[in-house]
């Protein structure tokens, strides 16, 4: 078996696995969620499913990745056949690859904008589009939608050559002169970015005592602070929650345990893990909890903050923060802060939606680590076009919803299914256990074993329930969008046999070999 590459240090895994987590999801995605979730009602599902969920998960996804490294497996697919030796077991882990790819191509693409638009902060393009119709016409004339500020899509296009570079450039250096390097410098800038920022909106107050004395950031903490009680018989803020916390831990893709097959046998999975999710909740509950919402609650208060949210993903962090610079002194430089931040945050978990893919042509199928970069780089500036001129059409909305919100879950319940009781929980526990630093409460053995399935297999009943035959549908979906929509399945639909099929052909020639031996 070739030698796999190892990680340099420890602080440089634990970096590179905070920056798999550590994304757009902690800083856009999260403040959208919990605003439109009732804010206060939306933080006890979130830290039910961070305990019985993403800690969890966590640690199978690191003790599943370690476990498959030894055999020299960087992808789900060896990764399931070694736990469990049964024909369908490398076809189930065919569905990690898939969602780490189907991610990484819109992924790259929403990073690549916040690259333009710390560039259009410094040079203060946006800068006289005051108001929201008007900044979202930038934004949208920006992606290609319009024309008003841009004429054409090509600065955004420039954008995502120039993104998708850089990515590749990274993951052809490889383990640990790309990735952990990156991470190196990308996660501490972060930090500093964030906390800067976090300083600059706390010590904002009232910025309109005259007319709007109740406009300021206490208002903003308190509305994601304060519990509220009262909403949680509503079935739809514990799914959401429970999405908030797999996309932003980044697990249920295959990542993470990527990321930990280069581990060698004994090196601590139980510590390493706990502070890679400590981290990730350190910079969404804290960090990012901290900026869009309590500065839009200053200045546009908490009514049309939660309006601004329910206007989709992007509004908030594109449209209203771009408008506050405006109102900052020095705001050119908190936007450039922001969108940069934005960016180190994206990239470092982008790189890792690229890795599975890149070990399983290397693994599986013998290619070197140049051609299989090279390969995927091109397969994904390929699949990319259709995100940059369909989006109008929510080609990349679809993508996320089965990729990003359903898939996450549907894997993470087969992983589990697999880890706990199939190769079994008393070896799981063990592999978790193994060259730990810390004791593990054994009250996760029995959340591992029990509650974790279930609770993912609740989501999933439920899903199948309320949300499956109008999703299936399209129920709700503009009628001219609707043939993009179907394009865009049939795009994933390709991209899952593409993956099953190397799959099918990877172990054909292994079991040709074995019987030859
Ligand atoms: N965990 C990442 C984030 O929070 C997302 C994931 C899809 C890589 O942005």
């Amino acid at each position: 078996m070739a030698k796999r590459e190892r990680w340099g240090t420890r602080i440089g895994l634990i970096l590179a696995m905070a920056g798999n987590a550590v994304g757009l999801g902690n800083f856009l995605r999260f403040p959208v969620q919990a605003a439109q979730n009732g804010g206060g009602a939306f933080m006890i599902p979130y830290f039910a499913a961070l305990f019985l969920l993403g800690i969890p998960l966590m640690w199978v996804e690191w003790a599943v990745g370690r476990y498959g490294g030894k055999f020299g497996h960087g992808s789900a697919p060896g990764m399931f056949d070694a736990m469990w030796k049964a024909p369908i077991s490398k076809y189930l882990g065919a569905l990690g690859l898939f969602i780490s790819t189907v991610i990484m191509v819109y992924y790259t693409y929403i990073e690549s904008w916040t690259l333009g638009f710390s560039f259009f902060s410094i040079t203060k393009a946006y800068f006289g589009e005051t108001t929201f119709d008007a900044m979202r016409s930038f934004l949208q004339s920006y992606q290609g939608i319009e024309k008003n500020y841009f004429q054409s899509i090509l600065p955004a296009y420039f954008f995502m050559c120039v993104t998708l570079f850089l990515n590749f450039f990274i993951l052809y250096r490889g383990i640990s002169r790309g990735i952990e390097m990156l991470a190196k410098i990308a996660m501490p800038t972060l930090f500093l970015f964030a906390i800067i920022l976090v300083i600059r909106v706390v010590t904002l107050g009232t910025p309109d005592p005259v007319n709007h004395p109740d406009w300021n950031v206490e208002s903003g903490f308190a509305f994601i602070w304060n519990p509220d009680f009262s909403k949680l018989g509503d079935a739809k803020i514990w799914l959401a929650a429970a999405g908030q916390i797999f996309f932003t831990l980044s697990v249920g893709m295959g990542t993470l345990q990527a990321y930990a097959s280069y581990l060698r046998e004994n090196d601590d999975i139980a510590l390493s893990g706990l502070s890679t999710a400590s981290t990730n909740e350190f910079v969404e509950v804290i960090l990012g909890a901290s900026i869009a919402i309590p500065v839009a609650a200053a200045f546009f208060g908490i009514e049309t903050t939660q309006e601004i949210a329910k206007g989709g993903a992007f509004n908030l962090g594109f449209v209203s923060m771009p408008i506050i610079f405006q109102k900052l002194p020095f705001g050119e430089f908190f936007g450039f802060l922001w969108f940069l931040l934005l960016f180190f945050a994206g990239i470092t978990s982008s790189v890792a939606m690229a890795q599975p893919l890149i070990a399983f042509l290397k693994e599986e199928f013998g290619i070197s680590h140049g051609r299989a970069t090279a390969l995927i780089g091109f397969s994904v500036f390929i699949a990319i076009q259709f995100v940059v001129f369909f989006l109008k059409h929510g080609f990349l909305d679809e993508m996320d919803y089965w990729a990003g919100t359903f898939g996450l879950v549907l894997f993470a319940l087969f992983e589990i299914i697999i880890f706990a009781w199939i190769f079994g929980m008393d070896k799981g526990w063990a592999e978790i256990t193994k060259g730990a630093d810390i004791k593990v409460p054994k009250i996760f053995y029995y959340i591992i074993k029990y509650i974790t399935p279930l609770y993912l297999l609740f989501i999933m009943v439920n899903w199948l329930i309320q949300d499956a035959v109008p999703t299936f549908l399209m129920q709700g979906v503009k009628p001219e969008d609707i043939p993009y929509r179907w394009g865009a399945r049939g795009l994933m639909l390709l991209i899952f046999i593409a993956i099953i099929l190397m799959v099918k052909v990877a172990w054909d020639k292994r079991n040709k070999q074995n019987r030859g031996k």
